[in-house]
């Protein structure tokens, strides 16, 4: 029993690091599972109870509100937004900032996607709660939309949590990745993977190849790429794609591998949101000892414009990534394969480069 560490215990003992920690962080993150907690009591039973299917509302992303997603995204703005930890808030199911309740303000910002792969609920396929947190910039007061619009290398904390055949709580302070699994009997966060790292080079690939017809050349070669066979460097790749992000990186980052919503003639700046989605997943990323970009420029570098902005998103093992953003900034070209590259090269559709 001497090692079964809680969260709470074990971000105490991380702050241990900094002598000028006042414990705030910890109390935020013990908030976080918490929510987390009152998320996953529903996530279990929401083929029981009237939780499933839409609410009739569509949110700012124009997406069908899945009851479920309403019911995290108030856990979320109660369960945390009360403690007066926060100066204010902001959520994938919410237009603009979220004022928190209470009357004490303090000095944190958090960003998150409470309930991210929403479209799989009714299929009990996994799904995930994402965070973001930042230090406010402002001095005094209710927090700011431009507390909420800090570059992703600025965030002190990040994590998701998987609500799959185990809970999951994974996060990082910027020390390292560290996973805790719920244990139901005691409703309580113990560290199950200490310091994750992700494999340099992984054989998984995870992209909507329904969408090939849109991508652009570099991707269409990069999956080609993937798909040759070459002993030397594991290929052909697995095909993975679960559609829910929280549940295809979490697999990446463990066994390694890529994932990729690139930009395309469907979404030119990509899918995902990079406040609440890309931002968070990318600092764990990094200090899991992988990279993120945009196939051309580190996500946490780059500049928010609006809380609901897309960027499109290469993320997991670093040679996997390096790899695929030459192909997208067509430096690399396919080795010749007798087989594959005549056919392929009729396939691609000639367009201006981008
Ligand atoms: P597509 C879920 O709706 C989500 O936001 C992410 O969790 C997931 O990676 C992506 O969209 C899937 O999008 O277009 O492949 O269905």
């Amino acid at each position: 029993m001497a090692n079964l560490i809680t969260i709470e215990r074990h971000i105490l003992e991380q702050q241990k690091n900094f002598p000028n920690a006042t414990g705030e962080l910890s109390q935020l993150l013990s908030d976080v599972a918490f929510a987390a907690k009152l998320v996953r009591r529903e996530v279990i039973r929401a083929g029981l109870v009237d939780i499933l299917g839409t609410t009739g509302a569509t949110n700012i992303q124009g997406e069908q509100v899945k009851k479920l997603d309403e019911f995290a995204n108030e856990r979320f703005i109660q369960g945390i937004g009360h403690h007066g930890r926060f100066c204010v808030m902001a959520s994938e199911e919410n237009e603009g900032i979220i004022e928190t309740p209470g009357d004490t303000v303090g000095k944190y910002v958090l960003l998150f996607d409470p309930l991210d792969g929403s479209s799989n609920i009714d299929a009990n396929v996994s799904v995930g709660s994402i965070f973001s947190i930042f230090k406010r910039k402002s001095k005094l007061g209710r927090g700011t939309l431009q507390d909420c619009l800090q570059r992703g290398m600025e965030q002190v904390a990040a994590g998701y949590v998987i609500y799959g055949s185990s809970v999951m709580l994974v996060y990082t302070t910027g020390q390292g990745v560290h996973g805790f699994t719920l244990d139901p009997t005691v409703g309580e966060f113990l560290l199950s993977h200490p310091y994750i790292t992700v494999p340099k080079r992984g054989q998984l690939y995870s992209i909507n190849e329904g969408y090939y017809r849109y991508f652009y050349d570099g991707i269409k070669k990069y999956i080609k790429y993937l798909q040759q066979e070459d002993k030397a460097t594991g290929r052909p790749y697995s095909g993975r794609y679960i559609g829910s992000l929280v549940a295809d990186f979490h697999r990446n980052l463990l066994y390694g591998g890529i994932f990729i919503y690139p930009r395309s003639r469907k979404n030119p700046d990509g899918k995902l949101r990079l406040m609440y989605e890309a931002n968070p997943v990318a600092f764990i990323c990094e200090q899991a000892g992988g990279r993120a970009t945009d196939g051309y420029k580190r996500i946490l570098e780059l500049e928010p414009e609006g809380l609901h902005q897309r960027t499109p998103l290469f993320i997991g093992s670093d040679e996997d990534v390096r790899i695929a953003e030459e192909f997208e900034q067509g430096l690399r070209q396919l080795e010749h394969d007798k087989e594959l590259i005549p056919k392929m090269e009729a396939e691609v559709e000639k367009i201006p480069s981008y």
